[in-house]
């Protein structure tokens, strides 16, 4: 009996394997799984590309010989979606059959005829203007397609799917409620009949997942936590009879990856929460700023690497993973790749999640209150920015990467900013490189401490740039397969977290400058062969495409809060057939820390986020008599403050929209301050 029914079995698995043989298309949608399997040509169908995240395209009608004589084939504005101080737009249009589809800021979709431009339909999100619980700018880094459906995660945390022919909502599935600090930022990734997501929030004490729905009806198939619960895997990284791991952030920011032979999905996590308070959380806090690996189909736990231990810097993990294919010491090598804040590039053998250059756990500074990791992963290879900071006056500490502080601001590099932020870095299987664009920027990083309450901002400390610090950024080529510096270029402004690439078979990479310019290099040797002033901060990454055998290229130009570039609400494509100029150069990024605009006397008054400059104070300089009462209002969207940079001088506290503060200068000085949930927000109150 025992063994007729085993041979029952093996027949019947015989039996569905020969079924799966002979229907290999019983995929919900076989084109779109096709598509993105192989490397992007005619169509681009997902945010990365395909499921590599490579950004490489086949195409290659432009190419080094004549990129030269490219031109604007048409431009469109997005009727103001997502044109505001408050926005960024970081979205690679997708582009299906001569159709391009793009999703704004404000998390509105628009489809666009790919080549004229004519906008064929629009999806507006009516997202709540009130939400609070946005870390960084009001974005969207893209959409998803299958089965005739486009996918959209919004910033209110609900998740759409709209008919790809006119827009219509066909399903929305909330993963989580913005009130309680959940938002949906990145890109998702659509296979084999179901979408994933990544959710944000590491600011707002909030816990990681990515979540799998059933692309037909949206239903949730199921959820896979990135922090663990009591008992489970990884809950020896927090302190034990403790809830900390519950609100340990570990987000997912970005697309994740897929390797379809290999059954696995890959993502990266976010930083822990608090951000910069490690004192109650002792342990290396699993799986915060990790690469991590699961069985697509179920979520199941597979593999994780940690890119740093405990972390207190902000050091997220935030870019996209890339997969590819190389050969070491002459063994054909199935890799992964991220770049990290911390300026370097991790990779892994993409089987089991162990380093394949060569990854050293090193000895770091320690600091007992905050309970700091014995040691760090330090990849061998070269570092794409900076990782010491300089002393500047006012200063008492600089440190390097990994250094320790407490209540005294320490300078350090990177920022928690980046390195590479949320830009993603393309490869190209025909150089055999990875392009990282870089953020240099100096923090002072301090520690206070946070009082964890649902949906308010948890990060514990702040990590401004000094007033007066040079900002700047870097763009490197890495070599895949060593881990160093093949070319690196300086550039005038910073690119960690804009600055979008993508690379092609006609040996180019394309790039944006936060001052609008949009820039191709040859990928072997990066020699520039052209620029093109966009007229909008140049941010997102572009992609490629093909329609009537014309190949364009595309860029979303409509600037990057965290680069300081100007925002707008426009969508460029290229082609060698093109006939629009350049436009007027929009005003271009800081390159130094601190307030700007003219000093304003005797103003008593100072509204933050007022002129649809969310991020701003205004007048951000003023010049006041010993004992005037300055009365701070925030007008914009968002929770702000005005918070002395020396935090024990004075501080307004948190305002929400419509509230008022008054603070009475008694004292002669110079008083810089930021705003505390957006430590790029600079004032200066000069008393006399
Ligand atoms: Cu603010």
């Amino acid at each position: 009996m025992r063994r007729r029914g085993q041979r029952a079995i093996a027949v019947t698995t015989t039996l569905s394997l020969l079924l799966l043989l002979i229907h290999p298309a019983l995929a919900a949608d076989p084109e779109i799984d096709r598509l993105i399997r192989g490397p992007a040509g005619k169509d681009w169908v997902t945010n990365g590309g395909n499921l590599t995240n490579q950004r490489y395209s086949t195409l290659k009608q432009i190419d080094t010989t004549n990129v030269a004589q490219l031109k604007g084939a048409w431009m469109t504005r997005l009727k103001g979606s997502g044109a505001g101080g408050k926005y960024s737009f970081e979205a690679s249009p997708l582009v299906k059959d001569g159709l391009m589809y793009v999703v704004t800021g404000n998390d509105d979709v628009f489809a666009l005829n790919a080549k004229t431009g004519a906008i064929i339909w629009e999806y507006w999100s009516g997202i709540d203007q009130k939400i609070s619980t946005v870390c960084c700018g009001w974005v969207n880094r893209g959409l998803a397609m299958g089965e005739g459906l486009l996918f959209s995660g919004q910033l209110d945390a609900n998740f759409v799917a709209l008919d790809m022919k006119t827009g219509e909502v066909k399903w929305k599935t909330p993963l989580e409620k913005w009130e309680n600090g959940y938002t949906i930022t990145s890109a998702p990734l659509y296979y084999d009949g179901i979408v994933y997501s990544g959710i944000s929030g590491g600011e707002f004490g909030v816990r990681g997942r990515l979540t799998a729905l059933d692309a037909k009806t949206g239903a949730i198939l199921w959820r896979s936590y990135t922090l663990p619960g009591p008992g489970e895997r990884g809950s020896e990284t927090w302190p034990p009879a403790t809830d900390h791991s519950m609100r340990g952030g570990a987000t997912i920011w970005n697309t994740p990856a897929l390797d379809p032979d290999l059954g696995l999905i890959y993502f990266v996590t976010g930083n822990c929460g608090p951000d910069y308070d490690g004192s109650m959380r002792e342990g290396d806090n699993l799986f915060c700023a990790s690469m991590m690996a699961l069985k697509a189909k179920t979520g199941e736990y597979v593999w994780h690497f940690q890119q740093v231990h405990h972390d207190i810097w902000d050091y997220d993990a935030a870019s996209p993973v890339v997969l590819f294919d190389t050969v070491i010491n002459g063994q054909p090598r199935k890799g992964i790749a991220e770049a990290g804040r911390t300026g370097w590039v991790y990779i892994l053998d993409r089987t089991n999640g162990t380093p394949l250059i060569g990854i050293d756990e090193k000895p770091v500074p320690q600091d007992p209150r905050q309970k700091t990791a014995k040691t760090q992963p330090i990849p061998r290879g070269d570092a794409t920015v900076p990782q010491c900071a300089e002393l500047l006056p006012g200063y008492e500490k600089a440190g390097c990467i990994f250094d320790t502080f407490w209540e005294t601001p320490v300078l350090m590099q990177p920022s928690g900013i980046g390195g590479t932020n949320w830009s993603p870095v393309p490869y190209s299987p025909d150089t055999g490189y990875f392009y990282v664009p870089g953020t240099v920027r100096t923090s002072a990083f301090t520690r206070f401490g946070d009082k964890y309450m649902q949906g308010l901002r948890y990060t514990g400390g702040s990590q401004s740039a000094p007033i007066g610090s040079p900002m700047y950024g870097t763009f490197t080529a890495i070599d895949g397969t060593t881990n160093k510096i093949a070319w690196q270029h300086k550039t005038p402004y910073r690119v960690g977290g804009g600055g979008g690439s993508s690379v092609t078979a006609g040996g180019l990479v394309f790039r944006g400058e936060p001052d609008g310019n949009f820039l191709a290099l040859d990928a072997k040797t990066g020699k520039e062969l052209w620029r093109f002033q966009t007229g909008f901060g140049a941010d997102a990454p572009p992609v490629f495409y093909e329609v009537d055998g014309e190949q364009y290229v595309a860029i979303a130009t409509g600037g990057n809060q965290l680069q300081g570039s100007a925002y707008g609400d426009a969508v460029w494509a290229f082609s060698l057939k093109g006939q629009l100029g350049p436009m007027w150069p929009p005003p271009a990024p800081q390159t130094v820390a601190g307030p700007t605009g003219p000093i304003v006397a005797g103003a008593d008054a100072v509204k933050a986020g007022a002129n649809n400059v969310e991020y701003s104070f205004a007048p951000a300089r003023i010049r006041i008599k010993t004992g005037t009462t300055v009365t701070f209002t925030n007008v914009g969207d968002l929770p702000h403050s005005a918070t002395s940079m020396d935090r024990g001088k004075w501080d307004t506290g948190v305002l929400v929209k419509g509230q008022s503060k008054a603070i009475t200068f008694a004292q002669p000085g110079n008083y810089y301050y930021i705003c505390l949930p957006h430590p790029w927000q600079y004032g200066q109150v000069i008393v006399e």
